[in-house]
């Protein structure tokens, strides 16, 4: 699928037809309807998660409603483990995130693989609330927990010449049978990027957990990213790699199609997606998109500063 040039393709064209069709069909109701149903049964499933004691509350947190846990679990984008919201619940349930390194390399001081204790370990681990703002155009808000990403990279000291940072997700089709190009329309291993002073900004959180517990397969278990004022598809789950590199990485959904997902995909209301506005956003449960997007997800007071003299509607 890389052979036309991506920015010549509809992602109708690269992608099969069940794969395209759910990605537009995220305002269907059965969705919604289906995670109304799921709060009236017991709150948390048998979720193979444990507790993360001694948490610091975040001033970054925002107060809005939180959605709950069984909505976060079940209305997922994950296409290792399937292209449908409820699939990955369900696929990656024995998905085994033990023993798990995260191998930090490239332009550092100090390259160095971490055992998920030493991730555990390396900075207080503190509640941050956020918005979380997928492309589609549905958005929760989430108790996540973790630590800012630049914890881990100023304890490998990029070197002055790290401009990004690459993020790279584990893959193995013995776990994953979805996680090739013909079943789910994507190449694999995911990957993702920022640009170095993106990944050193405070909000960008490097994330093991929600709800007080370490994070659930689905949700990127046992470690991914949350970068709120980016669309979705920029918070990479279960990381094995991070490489701090010297120019711009390749992203998956911008390999997929350039002309709908750029590199940097902040929160727009300005700037359509070529299919969709993005005016507009769906908060669940809620089926109606009905309330307004914000610039930056509404971090612009924290963000809006990285991007000054920047085109945001070329640099989308
Ligand atoms: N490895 C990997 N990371 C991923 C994805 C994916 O398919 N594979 N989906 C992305 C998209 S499109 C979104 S919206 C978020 C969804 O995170 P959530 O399911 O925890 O809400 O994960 C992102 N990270
Ligand atoms: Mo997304």
């Amino acid at each position: 699928m890389l052979i036309k040039k991506p920015a010549d393709l509809r992602y109708s064209e690269t992608t099969p037809k069940s794969v395209y069709m759910n990605r537009r069909k995220f305002l269907a109701s059965v969705p919604a309807a289906a995670l109304a149903g799921r709060e009236l049964l017991s709150p948390s499933r048998g979720l193979a998660t444990t507790k993360l004691p001694d948490l610091v509350k975040s001033p970054l947190s925002t107060d809005e409603k939180q959605n709950t846990l069984d909505q976060v679990t079940h209305y997922n984008n994950y296409y290792e483990f399937g292209t449908q919201k409820d699939q990955p619940a369900k696929y990656a349930a024995n998905f085994k995130t033990d023993p798990w390194t995260v191998s930090v390399e490239g332009e550092v001081e100090k390259k160095r693989k971490f055992s998920m204790d030493e991730i555990l370990k390396l900075a207080p681990l503190e509640e941050r609330i956020y918005r979380h703002r997928c492309v589609e155009r549905w958005s929760i808000v989430v108790p996540w927990i973790g630590y800012s990403l630049s914890a881990l990279l100023k304890a490998v000291g990029p070197t002055s010449k790290a401009k990004y940072v690459a993020f790279e997700t584990y893959w193995d089709l013995k776990q994953m049978p979805m996680a090739t190009p013909e079943r789910s329309g994507l190449q694999y291993p995911y990957v993702e990027g920022l640009r170095l002073d993106e990944a050193m900004h405070p909000l960008a959180l490097l994330c093991v957990g929600m709800f007080g517990e370490t994070l659930p397969p689905q949700d990127g278990a046992p470690v991914r990213l949350v970068v709120p004022w980016k669309y979705g598809f920029k918070s990479i789950k279960s990381i094995v790699k991070i490489k701090l590199v010297t120019s711009e990485p390749p992203t998956t959904w911008n390999i997929s199609n350039a002309h709908e997902y750029g590199f940097y995909s902040n929160v727009n209301p300005n700037v359509d997606h070529p299919r969709w506005s993005q005016a507009k956003e769906t908060r669940l449960p809620s089926p109606f998109a009905n309330r307004p997007t914000q610039i930056f997800n509404g971090y612009g007071d924290q963000v809006a500063s990285l991007y000054a003299g920047m085109d945001l509607k070329k640099n989308y």
